[in-house]
């Protein structure tokens, strides 16, 4: 299923009234403050943030899995689904591979349906966290921090083998997330396994294209429940520094104990030159891929604060690859995927509004009050009338949940791929 542009038109023309007064009321506000609406609207509009395609059917969890009908079961209904989500919003403009369970079969027809949606390859991701069909040798205790080099050079050769896929299809980053750890004490040497991963992505790292990056996601627990081999962004950071230049540490926001302080992670990565990736989720006790701004919301105004910042002075960190990072258990993965979006783009415009030279005179005075007015001003502010207006100047859907719901998007999905179907994923 393809939605055209002339069908997002039309439905747009009953929101439109409504929308202008909304948008006249949000530009003025702006204006009389000195903020430019118009220059914030256009940084909406090049946002870009990648889905994965893992995300696109019901996840579940280890208690069960309820299908929501419709799923795409190959990696061109994948892209279709994809497709779908850009039209409606023009926010979801590339995708990011799993493999094996993504593999193209024909390169040019993968390539040709992408275009076709305008959607471009991010960063690949590879799986070394479970055992594949015909795989000689298990990852049961640990793949690139294995104590066994036959095992470790599998999972080497694995992910070598993701970035080869990756580049036919012009993406440019390799996304490495270890499960490896241990259940229980004594289970392994720490030493030895930090040591062991450090080495197995050094020899990734070297054979990774020139124009490539990586990125080093980091996880404090699950699936092990004593230790991860790479835990935390200090790990993160130091097997980077190790491997060099093009390798970064990647921000999931689920990964991290309850109440971290992601946004001074944010700081400090960013000033270092040393943050590539970012997953977006929300979460209440620890990885629960929950929807973007669910639970949190001024939590993740707080990062976007710290991220405009950084990529306002941090010149030496390269621009930034986003993720969406969600499972959806219970809601349809389209919707929630547009929720989403919705949510990182107002976090976004947000951290935009906020004056950065009187935050930093009010800071220079320790004038923690005016500090905290600053923030809550921006946060604050509905910038929904700018999102709307980014889209419909991209000729996107004014209320993309609106149109998918009238245009009856999984209705016709499951009258195409049945109620049954399955997407591979986590
Ligand atoms: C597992 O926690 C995980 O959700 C990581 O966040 C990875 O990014 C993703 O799976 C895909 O491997
Ligand atoms: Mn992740
Ligand atoms: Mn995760």
């Amino acid at each position: 299923m393809k939605i055209e542009k002339q069908q997002i038109a039309s439905l747009n023309k009953s929101k439109k009234a409504e929308h202008t007064v909304q948008l006249d009321f949000a530009l003025n506000q702006l204006n009389s403050k000195g903020i430019d609406g118009h220059a914030i609207i256009q940084k909406i509009k090049d946002f870009q943030v990648a889905i994965p395609s893992w995300a696109l059917g019901a996840g579940g969890t280890r208690f069960g899995r309820f299908s929501y009908g419709g799923e795409p079961s190959n990696l061109h209904e994948k892209l279709d689904d994809i497709g779908i989500l850009h039209a409606l919003t023009n926010t979801a403009g590339s995708v990011s591979l799993h493999i094996p369970w993504d593999t193209p079969e024909d390169y040019d027809a993968t390539k040709q349906i992408a275009a076709s949606h305008n959607i471009t390859f991010d960063a690949v991701n590879s799986n070394t966290f479970q055992d594949q069909k015909d795989a000689k040798l298990s990852y049961k205790f640990g793949s690139l921090s294995n104590s066994e080099d036959a095992i470790r050079n599998q999972a080497i050769q694995h992910n070598i083998e993701v970035a080869k896929i990756g580049e036919k299809l012009g993406s440019k980053s390799l996304t490495v997330w270890l499960a490896d750890g241990a259940t229980f004490p004594g289970q392994s040497n720490f030493q030895k396994a930090l040591q062991n991963t450090e080495n197995s992505l050094k020899e990734i790292y070297k054979e990774l294209p020139l124009d490539w990056r990586m990125f080093i996601e980091y996880k404090p627990y699950e699936p092990n429940f004593y230790s991860t081999v790479i835990q935390d962004w200090g790990t993160s950071l130091m097997l980077a520094n190790s491997c060099g230049d093009r390798a970064f540490c990647l921000v999931d926001l689920g990964h991290h104990l309850p109440n971290t302080n992601i946004e001074q992670i944010v700081a400090t990565l960013m000033l270092k030159g040393k943050l590539g990736g970012f997953h977006f989720n929300d979460s209440k006790y620890g990885d629960d891929d929950l929807t973007v701004g669910a639970i949190k919301p001024y939590a993740l105004f707080l990062i976007f604060n710290e991220l405009v910042y950084g990529m306002a002075n941090n010149a030496n960190n390269p621009d930034l690859a986003w993720m969406i990072d969600a499972s959806h258990n219970i809601k349809d993965p389209l919707e929630d995927l547009i929720q989403s979006l919705e949510a990182i783009l107002i976090a976004y415009a947000q951290a935009l509004l906020v004056d950065q030279d009187t935050l930093r005179a009010a800071q220079q005075d320790h004038d923690v009050v005016k500090c905290q007015e600053i923030l809550q001003d921006a946060y604050r502010t509905d910038v929904r009338p700018l999102l709307k207006e980014s889209r419909l100047q991209a000729d996107a859907a004014i209320d993309p949940l609106a149109v998918y719901r009238d245009l009856n998007v999984r209705e016709n999905l499951i009258n195409k791929r049945g109620n049954d179907s399955i997407a591979s994923g986590l």
